[in-house]
């Protein structure tokens, strides 16, 4: 903190799942936020400078604006009618207590769910405390995966044992070519090393290829060259650049037979048909059909020549880093394609290399991040986040099928719901009629809390509904959203507004009329749990600063960064440093998927599948165009969507290609309505080359806003999006939906 004419300069930063962390200096006079500054190169020196982008420059507006949730409230009307009725803290906390045991008692410990939800991305959420004090209540039913990452971390986990498959985005630098493949870091950011390291790769003359069914931002940010391609059929066009890349014999033969298990038939599983091989599949041994740039040009919808020429050059660049988002994976067979970006880099021989990227989540964590102790969870089951609404309405038939881990099958449905900083229980889940007609029935989920800043869609499903506070008004441990090296703290800038509280506060008092107060707390105020948890990281990172200079400063940018390059020890030396899988080799067949029954086609080996939904789905007869959604810069999720001031960046809209508008008679600009057999939305359309034929698209993220009929017109994607789980992941195939467009 500094002062300077009357004016506090408080240094702090943001702590929302937007993909990016930024130093935000807060000028405070009278304890009001005048404005917010950022950080600058100069400032930031040799570092990668941690730049707030325009999100980040309205925090303020968009956070202490007047229609803040004010106090705590309970449900009067019928549960999702939004008629709530002011109560005291006393009152809220008394019923939590109380709906808390009721719960228990009745449907046991099991029935207890912690919603995802990523408001509160710091190093203490909400969310990370509720399940502390359900953990010394007996225990909850936990989740696993996420929205963000399902299929891809579940992928690169099956093939490389591990997420840590990325080189130190500086490497970047070293590449002769890099292929964004579903990626769109302009927009979403990844932190803010990534823009700046692609851009300094643009600089440095680079070639970049940007494969999406929408010429992103970053293509035209980076100058990139677009491959549009039917969504959903990634690993399609990635089989036929592995055909081209076999056909013209320019596999690295080596680190194939090296480091990889089931690329060919000699490398084969003991105990499995060799003919199961990828090589088999891909030649057509097996089902006739080689799969070559004529198979794929149909489903994809790229040209055999481009397919031919993206292949060649992506294997000869040597190396090449072809660096996957989230975007292809967000899909009904998301699974497939992070799969088959793997495949090709364990084929280009850019795997363990500089230059090169291994493929998959990509993580390069060089520094541990701070937390709180961990307690066990004495139930100790999980299901896939996906499939809470499936938990709701039938929990205790769910079993391993339906990706139940940690037991045979769940002791019981969902009864209470804790959504604490999250908007998940309906704007950004899937189909939300679907949803809201699952929550309504207060026989089944009997208790819902919800923490929130504001009146969403989510939170007007609460029972209980509590006021929280901002970033800028309380304090946090911020780690790295996925790149960076450093550790920031959310330092308070003013004081609550109304009557809101952060959730330890609440919490305790709970976990105090549980009897579990002691526990709870270990005597700690939220401060105190702060500075524990960093002089706990402080004993293995000791080049950290004392926990009042960090504090001060509000970031802490490490010094010490290994260069890493993901797998180098594997590559040249497997047997003594095997991957971390069962076999110890890049699984390009998973033994374990072949021995495992889904109830969905799920193959042992990466390749294309016809996905439901997909451009080859009969259901695209009557919805002919595919649509997808993308993150936009205007947003966090659902976050910023209530500051008018950003809707002037990218109004909410439907981008649909003129060819495909001059068939509907839709003019640029035109309100239109999209539909499918789960629900309906009016929304303007944007008539835009950058979109592929055939497919439309919608930022995710827009407040649910329908009107009497169920038409929503806010523009949330989620009223067209399916429950529908993918097979292997029982992730969310949120990207993969077909719809019908007309003028209104
Ligand atoms: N501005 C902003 N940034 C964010 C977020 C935000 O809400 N707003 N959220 C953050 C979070 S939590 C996450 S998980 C990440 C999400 O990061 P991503 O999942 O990578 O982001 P998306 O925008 O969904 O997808 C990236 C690109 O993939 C494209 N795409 C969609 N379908 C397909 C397909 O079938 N094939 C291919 N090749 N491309 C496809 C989209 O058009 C988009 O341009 O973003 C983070 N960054
Ligand atoms: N169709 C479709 N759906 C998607 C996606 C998609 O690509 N397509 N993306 C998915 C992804 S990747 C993700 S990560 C999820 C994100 O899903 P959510 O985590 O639900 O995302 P947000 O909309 O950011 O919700 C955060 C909520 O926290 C509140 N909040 C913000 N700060 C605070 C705070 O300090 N305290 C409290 N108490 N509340 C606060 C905000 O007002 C907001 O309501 O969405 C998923 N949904
Ligand atoms: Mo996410």
């Amino acid at each position: 903190m500094e002062e300077a004419n009357g004016c506090r300069v408080v240094h702090t930063m943001g702590r929302n799942n937007c993909g990016g962390r930024c130093i935000i200096h807060a000028h405070v006079r009278d304890g009001k936020i005048e404005k917010l500054t950022t950080d600058t190169p100069e400032a930031a020196g040799d570092c990668v400078p941690l730049t707030a982008c325009v999100r980040g420059m309205n925090y303020h507006k968009t956070f202490l604006g007047e229609d803040r949730l004010r106090y705590p409230m309970k449900r009067v009307g019928r549960r999702g009618e939004g008629k709530f009725q002011r109560i005291t803290w006393e009152e809220a906390t008394d019923t939590i207590a109380r709906e808390w045991v009721r719960i228990r008692d009745t449907y046991g410990v099991g029935s207890r769910y912690v919603n995802y939800a990523t408001g509160i991305s710091a190093m203490i959420s909400g969310s990370s405390l509720a399940k502390r004090l359900l953990k010394l209540d007996g225990g909850y039913l936990d989740y696993y995966n996420s929205y963000s990452t399902a299929c891809i971390t579940q992928s690169t986990n099956l093939m490389y044992g591990t997420t840590q498959t990325g080189n130190h985005l500086a490497d970047w630098l070293n590449s002769h070519l890099i292929i964004l493949w579903g990626h769109n870091p302009v927009e979403t950011k990844f932190d803010c090393e990534t823009m700046y390291y692609l851009r300094r790769a643009g600089d440095k003359g680079i070639p970049m290829i940007v494969v999406d069914p929408r010429r992103n931002d970053t293509a035209l940010a980076l100058g990139a060259e677009w491959v549009p391609l039917k969504p959903a059929t990634d690993a399609a066009l990635m089989d036929a650049m592995a055909y081209v890349i076999v056909e013209q014999g320019l596999q690295d033969q080596d680190f194939l037979d090296r480091c990889c298990v089931g690329f060919d038939k000699a490398h084969m599983p003991a105990g499995v048909d060799p003919s199961e091989c990828y090589l088999s599949y891909l030649t057509g041994e097996t089902d006739g059909a080689p799969k070559t740039p004529e198979w794929a040009a149909p489903i994809t919808g790229v040209r055999p020549e481009a397919i031919r020429s993206l292949a060649v050059r992506y294997a000869t660049a040597r190396p090449a880093a072809l660096i996957q988002g989230f975007g292809a994976q967000r899909h009904a067979y998301g699974e497939q394609s992070a799969r088959g970006g793997i495949l090709l880099a364990c084929m280009t021989g850019n795997v363990g290399v500089s230059g090169g990227w291994a493929c998959g989540n990509g993580l390069c964590t060089r520094h541990p991040y701070p937390g709180l102790p961990s307690v066990p969870n004495p139930y100790g089951m999980a299901i896939p986040t996906y499939l809470w609404t499936e938990a709701i309405l039938r929990g205790h038939e769910m079993t391993a099928l339906d990706g139940v881990t940690g037991g045979e099958q769940l002791q019981s449905d969902i009864k209470m719901m804790v959504n604490l900083a999250g908007n998940c229980l309906i704007n950004q889940h899937g189909d939300i009629n679907r949803t809201k007609e699952i929550l309504s029935d207060t026989s089944k989920c009997e208790f819902i809390l919800c923490s929130d800043l504001f009146m969403t869609a989510s939170a007007k499903f609460a029972d209980i509904l509590l006021p929280g506070v901002s970033f800028l008004e309380g304090e946090n441990i911020v780690v790295p959203w996925q790149y960076g090296d450093f550790l920031g703290f959310n330092n308070q800038v003013i004081q609550p507004l109304y009557e809101g509280r952060f959730e330890y506060d609440w919490l305790s008092e709970v976990a105090a009329k549980l009897g579990l107060g002691p526990q709870f707390t270990e005597g700690r105020s939220f401060g105190q749990w702060l500075e524990f948890c960093y002089n706990d990281l402080r004993k293995r990172e000791p080049e950290l600063p004392e926990y009042a200079a960090f504090k001060e400063a509000g970031v802490y940018r490490y010094q010490n960064n290994p260069d890493v390059i993901a797998f180098q020890r594997q590559r040249q030396d497997p047997e003594q440093y095997p991957f971390p899988t069962p076999s110890g080799k890049v699984e390009i067949f998973s033994e374990k998927i072949y021995r495992t029954t889904f109830r969905d086609f799920m193959p042992a080996i990466p390749r294309y599948v016809d996905p439901p939904e997909g451009p080859n789905d009969p259901l695209a007869e009557k919805y002919p165009l595919q649509l997808i959604g993308w993150h936009t810069k205007r947003r966090c999720h659902s976050i910023h969507d209530n500051n008018l001031a950003m809707h002037k960046l990218d109004p909410q809209c439907l981008w649909m290609h003129p060819d495909d508008a001059a068939r509907r008679s839709i003019a640029d600009g035109q309100e239109v309505l999209v539909w499918n057999d789960r629900g309906r939305m009016r929304i303007p359309v944007k008539l835009t080359e950058r979109m592929m034929a055939g497919v439309v698209a919608l930022s995710q993220g827009a407040w649910y806003d329908p009107d009497p009929d169920g038409t929503d017109r806010g523009g949330c994607i989620n009223v067209l999006t399916s429950l529908r789980p993918t097979p292997y992941a029982r992730g969310n195939g949120q990207h993969t939906n077909l719809v019908e467009v007309a003028a209104v």
